[in-house]
């Protein structure tokens, strides 16, 4: 019996010695070892859409579990590192993983997806540089703007600009591999290259090029509602609303089951008693005045809504300096306003998740045109279950006779 034991343990040292030995010489020695797919998003992108481009890169990886090709079945998709990003104040070169945002564990019930340090963990041992295999920076066809003509098809090109792979800004990273691939398509097409590659690691950069295979299918809506938040921030944003909004879930009927996979078609949420707004500004209110609008239209258009919903509360969530919504409530006085207010203790990116979610549990959501961080918050109602009527409205510019309602992008199951 201790005889067998011992065996057992021998063998385990063995067998990790092998893997780091092999790593560390790069070689193959153990048939079921994994492969890495890493990507990242254009650096002026902000966060809700690089939300979007990771639901492409799960799905990817997702059906990719599925293939009757072995050597594809054993990636892991690297969680990219959030760096530098351009709404934030802090513009520190820190890597701030995924859990600061998310519930990793909730994510893993639908693709294999590992945070940057469990990687460097299971590639590399400590202090070491790490090179990666294959990087491709994706690319559009230039010639496809020239000739207006569209088709699908990928290419290893010149590159267009100089490449600027920043590897997350780690600087013990690189590779010696690096090419430009002029890409039109969707993302399945990318499986390709993971055909004919025995390459452990690999990286796509610019992977927003890459366009969604099944937008709107079942499929994506799965990847879309394993993306639950993190809980100490779902804790946060529910005392508020139990604080401030005489929000509950239980009285709003917005209950969800601890795993996304239990949850059930039901188009039940009645949601609190407040209007909530995402009213966009920054960079916004520069580049489309005839879609956005400014402070004092917005108020005339809250005050209406608040009147028609026969609602007296309103929570605003808003990118705008703290001057202007201070003006804002004061031209909203006869009602109840609310924002969350700042806390030290988070991040930018998290104090907007708390925005997103305390505006997706009310009674009647109004959000800016065209701008992720609304439509992120429509489809976190889409998966409550809210009355459509609800939740696909926008805030007008001064452009008011084309002011249409926002595409409707109901949820699937
Ligand atoms: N806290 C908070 N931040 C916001 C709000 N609106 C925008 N932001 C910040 O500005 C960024 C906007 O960029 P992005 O996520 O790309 O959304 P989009 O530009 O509106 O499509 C967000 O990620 C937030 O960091 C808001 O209502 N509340
Ligand atoms: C690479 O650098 C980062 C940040 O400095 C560090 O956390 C990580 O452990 C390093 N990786 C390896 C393999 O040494
Ligand atoms: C809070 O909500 C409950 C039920 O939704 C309602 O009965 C109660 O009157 C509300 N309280 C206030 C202060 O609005
Ligand atoms: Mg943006």
């Amino acid at each position: 019996m201790y005889k067998t034991i011992y065996i057992i343990l021998l063998l385990r040292i063995h067998s990790t010695v092998c893997n780091n030995f092999c790593e560390a010489k790069g070689e193959q020695c153990n048939v079921n070892k994994h492969r890495y797919l890493l990507y990242d998003v254009n650096p002026p992108e902000g966060f809700n859409l690089r939300r979007d481009v990771y639901m492409r890169y799960a799905v990817f990886i997702h059906n990719l579990m599925k293939s009757s090709i072995p050597s594809l079945t054993k990636f892991k998709l690297i969680l990219p590192p959030w760096t530098n990003l351009y709404h934030w104040k802090e513009q520190k070169l820190i890597q701030i993983p995924w859990s600061f945002f998310f519930d990793i564990d909730s994510l893993r019930k639908f693709a294999p997806v590992i945070e940057m340090h469990e990687f460097f963990d299971e590639i590399a041992p400590k202090y070491t540089k790490i090179k990666i295999d294959e990087v491709y920076v994706l690319q559009h066809f230039e010639d496809m703007f020239k000739t207006g003509i569209f088709e699908d098809k990928m290419e290893i090109q010149k590159c267009n600009k100089e490449i600027r792979t920043n590897f997350y800004y780690y600087n013990n990273i690189t590779s010696d591999n690096i090419k430009c691939l002029s890409f039109h398509g969707h993302i399945i097409d990318l499986q390709n290259i993971l055909k004919i590659t025995e390459a452990r690691t690999i990286l796509f950069d610019h992977a927003e090029v890459a366009l969604h295979n099944d937008f709107g299918n079942k499929i994506y809506w799965q990847a879309r509602r394993s993306m639950r938040f993190n809980k100490q921030l779902q804790q946060l944003a529910l005392q508020f609303r139990r604080k401030y909004l005489n929000s509950t879930d239980e009285s709003d009927n917005t209950q969800l089951p601890e795993d996304w996979r239990d949850e059930n078609h039901e188009r039940a949420a009645r949601g609190g008693p407040y209007l909530s707004v995402h009213l966009r500004q920054k960079d916004f209110i520069v580049g489309r005045p005839k879609d956005v609008p400014n402070l004092e239209h917005a108020v005339k258009q809250i005050k209406e809504i608040l009147h028609i919903q026969g609602l007296s509360i309103v929570f605003i969530a808003t990118d705008a300096p703290i001057k202007e919504y201070e003006k804002l409530k004061h031209y909203l006085k006869d009602f109840f306003v609310y924002r969350y207010t700042l806390d030290e203790n988070l991040i930018d990116g998290q104090l907007a998740i708390i925005d997103q979610i305390i505006c997706s549990h009310a009674r009647y959501f109004v959000g800016t045109h065209e701008s992720t961080f609304s439509f992120r918050i429509q489809e976190e109602r889409e998966i409550m279950g809210f009355p459509i009527e609800t939740t696909f409205n926008r805030l007008c510019g001064s452009d008011i006779n084309s002011c249409h309602k926002p595409s409707v992008w109901k949820i699937i199951y």
